[in-house]
């Protein structure tokens, strides 16, 4: 299968190629990995990647005694996708992960409270949702690896403080300071011109502390400079407000798709985790992710719609060819 790279991943690849230091490689090969195309064709290019970025950062880690101190700073996946919570200092990203996770991080009305990065997990509906938090984007504390954990992510939340009226030119640093990394925060899919060497981070404005007293004005202000751009959505960590639709828009923005497996005969087993694959997966993806050799064995499918389905034709136990892109819900009968 060819491998069909982008150019924004050959970009990265002549930024690999020319990079001079061990910073600027590892800082390369982050990218090429976030943008490099994630399919069947690349799978040997992933895997190489992965163990060029491991065995750099490793030389990097002995060369200046920090490998422990960098693994303090990546961040592992885990759940359904990862999304970071990036801002200016004091916006409530801290208070926001420990509203929406079990994580207890440290939370403090003076600037730069957060240090490092923090993990934590947001259950939604019957999958978990990875939250990282990370500290301010700033000019006085922004580092590399900040940038490196917003690359690696698949949607960023941008929170700002509805309390205060800066809010647009926090804004405004925040993604100043993200271009000098290459990154630029978008609130669609990608890059309109695909020779950017901007990696494209998918964006959802988050604006915090709407209980607080001028938010009202400072939120109209803020749609009317950014809501053309960006989803915004008006939240508070503090009362609660608006947390239940950020968890659902947080969901819809990963573009992903909950795949159950039956037995024939067999009731699905709707209770157990589902196979958490990416939107416009296919029937093929479904069956590589239950096992690898059932791509080569499938000889056919039958696919149930879930009751929530809002296709103009629910299935219910049709064969489908292996092609079929699957939607959120679906059940599969895989036949090996
Ligand atoms: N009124 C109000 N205060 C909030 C809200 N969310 C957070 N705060 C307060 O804002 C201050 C900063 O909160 P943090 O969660 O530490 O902010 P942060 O963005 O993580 O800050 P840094 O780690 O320094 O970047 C704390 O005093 C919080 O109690 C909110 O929704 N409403
Ligand atoms: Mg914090």
């Amino acid at each position: 299968m060819p491998a069909n790279l982008t150019p924004q991943y050959l970009a990265a690849e002549q930024r690999f190629k020319d990079a001079t230091t061990t910073q600027e490689k590892v800082e390369a090969l982050e990218e090429m990995m976030a943008v490099i195309p994630k399919h069947k064709g690349t799978e040997k290019l992933q895997a190489d990647l992965r163990r060029r970025l491991a065995k750099l950062r490793n030389e990097a880690g002995k060369k200046h005694g920090i490998s422990k101190a960098s693994a303090m700073y990546s961040i592992q996946r885990d759940g359904a996708g990862q999304v970071v919570l990036i801002g200016g200092a004091n916006a409530g990203k801290s208070s926001l992960l420990s509203c929406l996770t079990h994580a207890t991080p440290e939370i403090g009305d003076y600037p730069f409270t957060t240090r490092l990065p923090q993990p934590g997990m947001m259950p939604y509906e019957n999958i978990k949702i990875q939250l990282v938090d990370i500290p301010p984007i700033d000019p006085n504390y922004y580092e590399p690896w900040m940038g490196g954990i917003v690359r690696q992510a698949d949607l960023a939340l941008l929170v700002v403080d509805l309390g205060t009226d800066d809010l647009l030119d926090e804004i405004e640093s925040v993604s100043a300071l993200l271009s000098d990394s290459r990154i630029r925060l978008s609130g669609n899919t990608g890059p309109e011109n695909e020779q950017s060497p901007f990696m494209f981070c998918r964006t959802l404005i988050v604006a915090n502390k709407c209980d607080a007293p001028d938010a009202q004005t400072n939120l109209e202000i803020l749609r009317e400079f950014f809501g053309s751009r960006f989803l915004i959505l008006p939240v508070s960590a503090k009362t609660g407000e608006g947390l239940d639709p950020l968890r659902q828009k947080i969901f819809e923005e990963l573009n992903i798709v909950r795949i159950y497996t039956k037995l024939p005969g067999k009731k699905a087993d709707l209770s157990s985790p589902p196979f958490v694959l990416k939107h416009g997966s296919t029937v093929l993806d479904a069956a590589r992710a239950v096992h690898r050799e059932f791509v080569h064995a499938l000889k056919s499918a039958k696919i149930w719609s879930s009751e929530k389905s809002r296709r103009s034709v629910k299935y219910d136990g049709q064969m489908v060819e292996r092609t079929h892109q699957l939607e959120d819900g679906d059940i599969l009968e895989l036949h090996i």
